[in-house]
């Protein structure tokens, strides 16, 4: 049986996206982050870390968002295509997306402004350090723009993991009211009108983060 804790989220929404993709029966936790769910012992035995999301596959346990899309993949969608086959140039190239999505238009730019504006309460202020996330984000997400010319994938014309991590982060961006180029909008537009992305947003975001 599996389990996917974490609602609320963009980094949650990849992984209930993924399940959803593949017709994965699973049961959803739907714990919320700054809520204190992450921090009963139940939850810290899973990960320590107190975050969202969590993959439980038997003795399995998976954080981080990217590692559960390309092990759902790998594991339970073999013919899918939604993760290039190891050991392939286009798996190395996916890698490369999921990579740059999660450093570049995430943990170095949108997670910044996420710590030092939204949450500067606990965090600290740091409003250079804010000023400089944003610019690096319009820089970054121009390199993205750039690879969907020609193309409404990341990877030539097929759909992947790469699309979920990429969509739901630019959701993320909308949300925080940031100019995306025109291409990048109607990309994650796109991508946010498949059904399993529905699906899987009612379940994801039926549930409130904390303050
Ligand atoms: N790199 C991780 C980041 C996970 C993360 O930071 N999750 C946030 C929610 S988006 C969280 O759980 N925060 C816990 C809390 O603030 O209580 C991933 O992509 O899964």
């Amino acid at each position: 049986m599996l389990t996917i804790w974490g609602g609320a989220s963009s980094r949650s929404m990849r992984a209930h996206w993924m399940a959803h993709e593949l017709d994965l029966e699973y049961e959803a936790r739907l714990i919320g982050s700054r809520t204190g769910e992450t921090r009963t012992p139940e939850f810290r035995q899973l990960n320590p870390k107190e975050k969202i999301p969590v993959l439980v596959d038997d003795d399995l346990v998976l954080t981080e968002s990217a590692a559960i899309v390309t092990y759902l993949g790998d594991t339970y969608g073999k013919a899918s295509g939604l993760v290039p086959p190891p050991y392939t140039r286009e798996r190395a190239v996916y890698n490369q997306w999921n990579s740059f999505i999660q450093m570049e238009l995430d943990a170095h730019t949108l997670y910044v402004l996420r710590k030092h504006r939204d949450l500067a309460n606990l965090y600290g202020e740091a409003p250079a350090a804010v000023a400089t996330a944003v610019a690096g984000f319009h820089k970054q997400v121009a390199v993205a723009d750039q690879a969907l010319s020609g193309s409404n994938y990341l990877m030539a014309d097929r759909f992947t993991g790469a699309n979920i991590l990429m969509t739901t982060t630019m959701q993320w961006a909308i949300a925080y009211e940031i100019e995306l180029p025109p291409r990048v909008l109607e990309y994650t537009a796109l991508h946010a009108s498949r059904p399993a992305y529905r699906r899987a947003g009612r379940l994801n975001f039926s549930i409130s983060a904390g303050a």
